[in-house]
C-alpha cells in the first residue's frame, strides 16, 4: 500500500502547498517516514519495495531541487534489518536524523552568513530562502539592525512570504516589482538569495530571475551572497549531468483570459534559471563560505562519484 500522506505531501510539492527546497526535502522525509509506519507490508521484501516506490512517487514531483532526491537518498540508504519491524524502525530514525540535521545545518549556516552582514547593511531578496532568511535571523541575533528591499518575484510572488517573515522580525521592508531591481542596486550593500541546486562548477540554479539580478549586481559591484546549505549539491552534476529546469503550467503567468485578449501565443513558464559562477562572491553553507569555483571540493568529498540510486527496483 502507498500511506495516503506519500500521496498528499506529492501532490502538495507539485501544486507548490509544499515550496522551497528545503521544506521540501523535510515534507519528504515525513512522508517516507509516514510510509514506514503504516505500511502493512509482511515481509521486508514488500516493505523495501513500498518505500521504494514511494520515493519514485515524491522524486517525480518536481525536478530541480536536488535537496527532494538527497532526502530520499538519505533515509532509503539508512534503511535496514532482516524484519519488517526493524526496517520500519530504521526508517524512522533515519527521518528523524534527517530532519535533526536539517535544522543545525541551517543554523550553522545562519551564523555563516551573518558574519558577511554589518550592522545597518541594507539586503535585496529575490523569491523565499529559508536558508537566506537564517543568514538574517542569526545577523538580527547578533544585535545588527538591517533593511531590506525585497523583489515581488513574479509570477507567484514568493517575496511575499519572505517579507512578511522580515517584518514579523522587524526589519523594515520595501517591496519592489522585478523590473526595479537595478534602479535600487546602489542602495544595497548584499544580494542574499538561497538556491535550489548547485552544480559542481558552482553555478547557482536558484527562482527564475536570479541569473539577471546577479548580472545586474555584478555590474553595480554589489555582491552576491548565495544561501545554500550542502543539501542543495546536485551530484549528479560531478559527472556531467545537467540540472534539468522545471517549466511549471503557463496558467501561472498567462490566463485563458489572456489568451481570450491577446490570441493564440506559445507561452513558457520555467521556474528556475542558471547564475555561472562569476557572477556569485560567496555560497554560505553549514560548512562555511565558499567561492563558488571551490565547491566541488566539498560536493565529492560529501557525495562522492555517485552510484546506483536507492529508489531503483533491485
Ligand atoms: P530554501 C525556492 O524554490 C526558491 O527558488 C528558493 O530560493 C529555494 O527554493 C530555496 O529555498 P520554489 O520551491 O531551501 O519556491 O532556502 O520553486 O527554503
Amino acid at each position: 500500500m502507498t500511506a495516503p500522506e506519500v500521496r498528499d505531501t506529492a501532490e502538495d510539492i507539485a501544486e507548490m502547498e509544499i515550496r522551497g527546497a528545503a521544506t521540501i526535502a523535510r515534507a519528504a522525509a515525513d512522508a517516507l517516514e509516514a510510509q514506514a509506519v503504516e505500511s502493512d507490508a509482511d515481509t521486508p521484501e514488500a516493505f523495501r519495495a513500498e518505500l521504494r516506490a514511494a520515493a519514485r512517487r515524491l522524486r517525480d514531483t518536481r525536478p530541480t531541487a536536488v535537496s527532494l532526491p538527497n532526502a530520499l537518498r538519505y533515509v532509503l540508504r539508512e534503511v535496514e534489518g532482516d524484519s519488517v519491524e526493524a526496517l520500519r524502525e530504521s526508517t524512522v530514525s533515519a527521518a528523524e536524523a534527517f530532519r535533526a540535521n536539517l535544522d543545525r545545518a541551517q543554523e550553522d549556516l545562519g551564523a555563516v552568513g551573518a558574519n558577511r552582514l554589518r550592522d545597518g547593511d541594507t539586503i535585496m531578496t529575490h523569491c523565499h530562502s529559508t536558508d537566506a532568511l537564517a543568514c538574517v535571523r542569526a545577523a538580527l541575533d547578533d544585535g545588527k539592525e538591517l533593511s531590506a528591499i525585497v523583489k515581488e518575484t513574479r509570477p507567484r510572488k514568493q517575496g511575499h512570504i519572505t517579507a512578511k517573515q522580515l517584518r514579523e522580525w522587524g526589519v523594515p521592508v520595501t517591496i519592489i516589482v522585478d523590473n526595479a531591481a537595478r534602479r535600487y542596486l546602489d542602495d544595497v550593500d548584499h544580494v542574499l538569495v538561497g538556491a535550489d541546486s548547485i552544480a559542481a562548477d558552482g553555478s547557482v540554479i536558484n527562482k527564475i530571475g536570479t541569473s539577471g539580478l546577479a548580472v545586474n549586481a555584478r555590474e553595480r559591484g554589489t555582491p552576491i551572497m548565495v544561501a545554500a546549505q550542502t543539501l542543495k549539491l546536485h551530484p549528479d552534476t560531478l559527472t556531467g549531468h545537467t540540472v534539468e529546469i522545471e517549466m511549471r503550467d503557463e496558467a501561472e503567468v498567462f490566463t485563458e483570459d489572456d489568451r481570450a485578449e491577446v490570441g493564440d501565443v506559445d507561452v513558457e513558464n520555467p521556474a528556475f534559471d542558471v547564475t555561472p559562477p562569476r557572477y556569485v562572491d560567496a555560497i554560505v553553507t553549514e560548512r562555511g563560505q565558499f567561492p563558488p569555483e571551490s565547491i566541488v571540493t566539498l560536493m565529492r568529498e560529501l557525495y562522492g562519484e555517485g552510484d546506483t540510486e536507492p529508489w531503483e527496483e533491485e
